[in-house]
């Protein structure tokens, strides 16, 4: 999204994540999607820095928070627990087969006390997380948020997140998510 915001050309290869190819796993080891080879050869393997090097260039719909601001704390803030408290819950709800010593629903439930209630709080009174306009938080971490909802939508509609449900609804209709979501054949060798 970051990268067709700003309009920076790039070639896209959509992988099978079931059957990476070996150019990918040689360039990045870790093999997670996505990653970005720069035209400089550098490779950046998490989303975060993928965003921050298009934005770093280009940020004409100020995604990046003010450098030193309160707003600047606030999305490190809410991206770290993402990334630390929220992601690790999200793969043991999406693939319970793999983590059978947790339940669904004490993953359900400490998601929800841990992460999406107090964003349903922050978003009581805004419409995205840092303010009104959507910004680097909201990018950030709405992928996340959405593969936890299509887990179970019913139980995610019915957990008192119509806030957080707005937001993401929100995030989904835009024009510039419904021009990236587009189906696309794999990348082959
Ligand atoms: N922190 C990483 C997370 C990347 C991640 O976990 N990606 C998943 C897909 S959403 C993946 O590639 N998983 C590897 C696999 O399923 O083999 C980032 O944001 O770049």
């Amino acid at each position: 999204m970051a990268l067709e915001a700003e309009k920076i050309d790039c070639e896209i290869r959509e992988i099978k994540l079931s059957d990476k190819p070996n150019t990918f796993t040689r360039l990045s080891p870790k093999a997670t999607v996505p990653v970005l080879i720069t035209p400089q050869g550098k490779v950046i393997e998490e989303s975060l820095d993928i965003m921050m090097w298009v934005l770093n260039q280009s940020d004409s719909n100020q995604w990046l928070p003010l450098e030193g601001s309160q707003q600047q704390v606030w999305t490190k803030s809410i991206i770290n627990k993402n990334d630390t408290q929220f992601k690790p819950l999200l793969d043991q709800y999406k693939y319970p087969q793999r983590y059978p010593l947790h339940s669904q629903n004490e993953n359900f439930n400490e998601a929800l006390e841990k992460f999406l209630l107090p964003l349903e709080l922050l978003l009581q009174d805004q419409k995205y997380l840092i303010g009104d306009q959507l910004t680097l938080a909201d990018v950030a971490i709405f992928p996340f948020i959405r593969q936890f909802a299509m887990v179970d939508l019913q139980r995610f509609n019915q957990n008192a997140l119509e806030k957080l449900n707005q937001w993401l609804e929100n995030i989904l209709s835009t024009e510039l998510y419904n021009q990236i979501m587009i189906k696309r054949s794999y990348w082959t060798e």
